[in-house]
């Protein structure tokens, strides 16, 4: 038999067609008849069979003993939640009950339709969650340009003629917000009409094989660049003030604000000539069709936030936001932005101990630990944590798994005990992957082509197993009751009811049918407009067309005009350039810039106990150019140890020329080896965490963002250690 679904372990939502025989998979390949992916997978996909018979994977709550882990029943697991949160809040006050959430939420729609009404239980500001180890910028930036943090412009990349890749590495993640399956053949496909693709990257990675040029940078340096870049295009009056006057401010403001950038300082501090740079402006500005996509790395940096501020302006002023080939808003069939902009929900409070800055209801995580660790009022003693492992996924590690063991109680929602959720009090496995439904809420905002399509559950989960939401919903429903008198009782029973008829099914249905393409939308839409029963009958989904224009009307600033120079970020270029006139010549001759990495057949943190994705040979290695190797003394395959001001590690050396001399690459999410996890297969595997070295201080100063990319590590030889010591 055969069950069509999407893939939701990353963000390209691959169709997969699963061959079954009712209780174990046969087979998983590409749907071809997917209009979206057209076939594409990659090998996590097959990687959904081991999750979900992997031996290691929970199924009920589990809760630590003197004797170790014992299982619960889920009525004991609430009680036991609903008494220690309880009794915490009332003793030291909502706040010190802090929330983390990680990656696999943005996955699920049940987590995402029901973990507000949770957190709004708890009422803590303390609220963390992956995206500030990861995109916050992006989300500052259509927040203080669009007016909403999810107005997130995406890439045209089957229409454009150009595309300047800032940061990213679609070719081993397979992309990110940009959802595009297959997306080594889309950047194929720009070469074969006779476009570009042009790659800025301190790595010559797997895209640059993709690509037609490739540029090394100095990493954390790309704010010069781009602003270098838009310096060039106003001095030439490349701009295209015909395509984005009708909805823009401030364009002309946006000129005078790069100025101080000038080419010789980008050159001097990027690594890319001056000529270089210039050609590169006058080709991206000349193009009919072009786009600048900036991702993880460019988000990751000290000066994150300016990068995708500079990002949007690029693509505005050259005339490429909202025209086909150029920056588009995707039109989703639910329509998660709602009505409302997000502007102003900003810095609204700030985290205890360091005053960074709260954005959207959120504190950024590198601040989680410090909050747990330091003393006086307003202390966090509990933390929810529910689809994340901070412990490898946040900067200095170490740091936090050392508070995380000074807490009064910890909860994680998770289906391992892991390098995070082994320090839980109590942990709460919901159904997961197969067994549960999908929809992608939040990736058809990212979408490359407008789409919808609905996954239905394949197998059954074990018999009393709750799904995310319906834990959520409990929790927040025994958080919030008041059991001592009638009228709380009453008030709870009723909640309670209408709470058991909005399931996230309905509130599916509900998004599906009022919005863009809904049933409910016009009286046409009644005939053949969207719904859950029309959605679920094309199994392999439905596709909803290219992108279209949608400004100004989409806008959510007051006045339908984007700021193309927001004070805010205006005023952090005089820091931007401050900071690399300090820095200029700072750099120790054993210090290296450190950059991270992807492989494709990883996941952060958490896949790595599927047999088939870990064998080969060991990937958690140090690449260093080898002109570097030579003046260290290093030899390729000997252990290295590298060393910041939080920690040091050790690892195999992998000497490459894909690397840029002066920068070194760890990729993240090892580290399996710490005791007390039940990862049978990972934790066999070699690797350090390189979060074990990256620093939880160093943070973009304008949105609070973990600025991974450009830290300096020391690098030396391990005493003693020998050529191939492991
Ligand atoms: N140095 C460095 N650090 C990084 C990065 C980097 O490139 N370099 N990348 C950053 C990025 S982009 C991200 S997004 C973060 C990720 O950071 P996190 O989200 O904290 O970490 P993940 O590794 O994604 O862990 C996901 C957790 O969710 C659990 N899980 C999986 N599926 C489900 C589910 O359906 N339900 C529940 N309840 N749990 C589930 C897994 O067991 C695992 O514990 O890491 C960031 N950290
Ligand atoms: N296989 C696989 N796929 C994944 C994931 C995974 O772990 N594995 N994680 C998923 C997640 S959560 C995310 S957020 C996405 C991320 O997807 P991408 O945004 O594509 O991120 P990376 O693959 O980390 O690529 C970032 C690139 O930035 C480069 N870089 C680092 N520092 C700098 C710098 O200072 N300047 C410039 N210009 N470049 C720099 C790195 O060398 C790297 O090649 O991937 C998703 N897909
Ligand atoms: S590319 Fe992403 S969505 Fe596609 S099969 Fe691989 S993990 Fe799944
Ligand atoms: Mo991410």
């Amino acid at each position: 038999m055969e069950h069509y679904r999407s893939c939701n372990l990353c963000e390209a939502a691959c169709g997969l067609a699963i061959e079954h025989d009712d209780t174990t998979v046969v087979s998983v390949r590409g749907d071809r008849d997917d209009p979206f992916s057209q076939g594409h997978i990659c090998p996590k996909a097959m990687a959904l069979k081991d999750l979900h018979e992997d031996p290691d994977r929970l199924k009920k709550p589990v809760v630590r003993t003197d004797s170790g882990w014992q299982e619960i029943c889920w009525q004991q697991a609430f009680d036991m939640v609903k008494k220690q949160l309880t009794a915490i809040r009332r003793k030291y006050g909502n706040d010190a009950v802090a929330v983390y959430l990680g990656n696999p939420t943005v996955h699920s729609h049940g987590a995402l339709m029901s973990n507000r009404a949770f957190i709004r239980a708890l009422g803590t500001r303390n609220v963390f969650t992956a995206t500030s180890v990861d995109q916050l910028p992006h989300h500052f930036a259509a927040n203080y340009m669009f007016g909403h943090t999810l107005m997130l412009p995406v890439p045209d990349i089957d229409r454009t003629d150009h595309i300047l890749i800032i940061g990213a590495n679609p070719g081993a993640s397979n992309g990110s917000m940009m959802t595009a399956p297959g997306i080594n053949g889309r950047l194929r496909a720009i070469r074969a009409r006779g476009g570009k693709v042009v790659l800025v990257d301190p790595r010559r990675t797997e895209t640059a094989k993709l690509a037609d040029e490739h540029h090394f940078i100095v990493p954390g340096s790309d704010v010069l660049l781009l602003a270098a870049l838009l310096n060039v295009i106003y001095a030439r009056h490349l701009y295209r003030p015909d395509r984005f006057r009708r909805y823009t401010a401030n364009w002309s403001d946006l000129g005078y604000a790069v100025q101080g950038i000038t080419l010789a300082m980008a050159a001097r501090h990027t690594g890319i000539s001056a000529q270089t740079i210039e050609r590169m402006a006058c080709e991206f500005a000349g193009s009919n069709r072009a786009v600048c996509y900036g991702r993880f790395g460019l988000s990751t940096q000290a000066h994150g936030g300016v990068c995708q501020w500079l990002v949007n302006a690029l693509n505005i002023i050259t005339g490429n936001l909202d025209r086909p080939g150029g920056a588009m808003f995707p039109l989703p069939a639910v329509d998660i932005a709602g009505r409302k902009g997000t502007m102003g929900k900003a810095g609204r409070w700030k985290s205890r101990v360091r005053g960074l800055p709260e954005f959207n209801g959120e504190l950024p995580v590198s601040a989680l630990a410090e909050e747990i660790l330091a003393k006086g009022p307003g202390k966090i003693r509990a933390l929810f944590i529910c689809a994340g492992n901070p412990v490898l996924s946040t900067p200095n590690g170490r740091q936090l798994e050392r508070a995380l063991g000074t807490l009064d109680f910890m909860v994680s929602m998770d289906i391992y005990i892991n390098e995070t959720s082994r320090h839980a009090s109590i942990i709460l496995p919901p159904a997961f992957g197969l067994e549960v439904d999908h929809y992608d809420l939040v990736f058809n905002i990212l979408s490359v082509r407008n789409r919808a399509k609905y996954s239905p559950v394949l197998f059954q989960p074990a018999p009393g197993a709750l799904h995310d939401w319906q834990i959520y919903r409990e929790l927040a429903h025994r958080l919030g009751e008041h059991r001592d008198s009638f009228p709380g009782r009453l008030r709870s029973l009723l909640r309670r009811s209408v709470q058991n008829l909005i399931t996230p099914a309905r509130m599916l249905d509900l998004g599906l049918l009022t919005g863009p393409y809904g049933a409910w939308r016009s009286p046409s839409g009644l005939l053949n407009g969207l719904t859950l029963k029309r959605l679920k009958r094309s199994v392999h989904g439905i596709d909803l067309g290219a992108l279209q224009p949608r400004l100004p009307g989409a806008l959510f600033t007051h006045d339908k005009k984007i700021d193309v120079a927001p004070a805010l970020f205006v005023d952090r270029l005089a820091v931007v350039i401050s900071d690399f006139d300090a820095a200029q010549g700072k750099k120790a001759p054993d210090g290296f810039y450190l950059i991270g990495r992807r492989h494709l057949r990883g996941n952060n943190s958490w896949m790595h106990n599927s047999r088939r994705l870990v064998k080969g040979k060991n990937r958690c290695t140090v690449m260093m150019h080898p002109d570097d190797a030579e003046r260290l003394g290093l030899a390729d395959g000997q252990p290295a140890c590298v060393r910041s001001r939080v920690g040091a590690i050790e690892l195999p050396l992998q000497v490459t020329r894909e690397i840029m001399p002066g920068v070194v690459s760890i990729p993240h999410g090892y580290g399996h080896h710490r005791t007390g996890t039940r990862l049978r297969i990972a934790e066999m595997h070699a690797g350090e965490s390189v979060n074990d070295i990256t620093d939880d201080q160093v943070v973009d100063g304008l949105t609070g963002n973990a600025a991974f990319s450009g830290q300096v590590v020391a690098v030396a030889p391990v005493p003693g250690a020998r050529e191939g010591d492991p």
